[in-house]
């Protein structure tokens, strides 16, 4: 009944803050001192990233842009001559904007049948993809799933005997640790069947100062991202941050392919969670660990897809190797 839905969604956001909440303490009580990235995404930070997409620092998202159109043809040469007919689930679908060459190009094709399962944890990023589609691709059957990786692999709504490609684009498998991307790769693998692909965008290691300054531009847009978690906490969990007192700090280590970013503490400071009833101590120049974006080169991609069942098909990258598409295989 309607009253049973809202109270199930009402649960549902309940459950989500409370989780965000858990998940700030215990964060910012841990020496160091840590958030996850995963949190940078509420509507503000959605915008946000957006306007990173565009920087021209961040050669991320063009790469791969440039990759699908000039590409997009001999990625799904391989799989669409495996079938036809298909479940397309994209891991962190975002907005959709370099997707969309994907789509448009299946769509052209009639004997092609697929039906588009974007998953985010960002529900608003969701809904805009969706009115994006509804406008401009309607003929595209799409369900939207908001969700987390791990639990939209351990759910998988799509499953219905057909073969799946799953869509893991953008580098996003770089926001993990080593082992964390290991753990989730392997969720995919084993929420797949045997033949079932895993199209991976993963950003290559390259010159440090080109990886640094993708994390670093010179308008601050990058800054302003990471600071969001921040003012995001201090709107959802009743804290009292003060922006000015915390800088934007990103780091890249050749050795690893780890950028990391932090917030550090300008001062000794202390922070009340309103939400908690906490105060978090800083010690002058602390910092928080917000986030790390790694990369690859060609050999750890192939050993990360053997360590998680997977067979490597095809590399497809850009002119300059900066950024590749890798296609696998179960
Ligand atoms: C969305 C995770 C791919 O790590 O490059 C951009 C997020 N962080 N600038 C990345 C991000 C800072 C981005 N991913």
């Amino acid at each position: 009944s309607p009253s049973q839905i809202i109270l199930k969604l009402m649960n549902e956001i309940k459950n989500a803050s409370e989780t965000f909440l858990q998940d700030v303490i215990n964060g910012l009580t841990q020496n160091p001192k840590l958030l996850s990235s995963k949190y940078f995404y509420d509507a503000a930070g959605d915008k946000l990233f957006q306007k990173i997409m565009g920087l021209s620092e961040y050669y991320l998202t063009r790469k791969e842009f440039e990759i699908f159109e000039n590409q997009h043809a001999a990625i799904f040469g391989k799989i669409l001559r495996y079938s036809q007919d298909f479940n397309l689930v994209e891991l962190g679908a975002g907005d959709g904007m370099k997707t969309k060459i994907l789509l448009r190009y299946l769509r052209s094709k009639p004997e092609i049948n697929f039906t588009y399962f974007p998953v985010d944890i960002s529900g608003s990023v969701l809904q805009e993809l969706k009115n994006n589609l509804e406008s401009e691709l309607p003929e595209i059957d799409v369900h939207p799933i908001q969700s987390t990786y791990r639990n939209a692999m351990k759910e998988r709504v799509w499953e219905n005997g057909k073969p799946t490609l799953i869509l893991f684009l953008g580098s996003n498998i770089g926001n993990f640790s080593l082992n964390e991307s290991k753990d989730v790769l392997l969720h995919v693998a084993q929420g797949t069947q045997t033949h079932d692909w895993l199209l991976l965008g993963v950003d290559l290691k390259k010159d440090p100062s080109i990886i640094l300054q993708a994390y670093n531009d010179k308008q601050g847009v990058t800054r302003d991202f990471n600071l969001n978690l921040l003012t995001r906490i201090n709107r959802e969990l009743d804290a009292n941050f003060d922006l000015e007192q915390f800088t934007h700090w990103p780091m890249y280590d050749p050795l690893t392919g780890e950028c990391r970013s932090y917030l550090i503490s300008q001062k000794e400071q202390l922070v009340t969670i309103g939400a908690a009833n906490k105060l978090i101590r800083f010690e002058a120049f602390e910092p928080i660990f917000t986030e790390i974006s790694r990369k690859f080169s060609e050999s750890e991609i192939s050993q990360l897809a053997s360590d998680c069942g997977f067979k490597v098909v095809d590399f497809f990258t850009d002119s300059e190797n900066y950024f590749t598409d890798v296609l696998w295989q179960r």
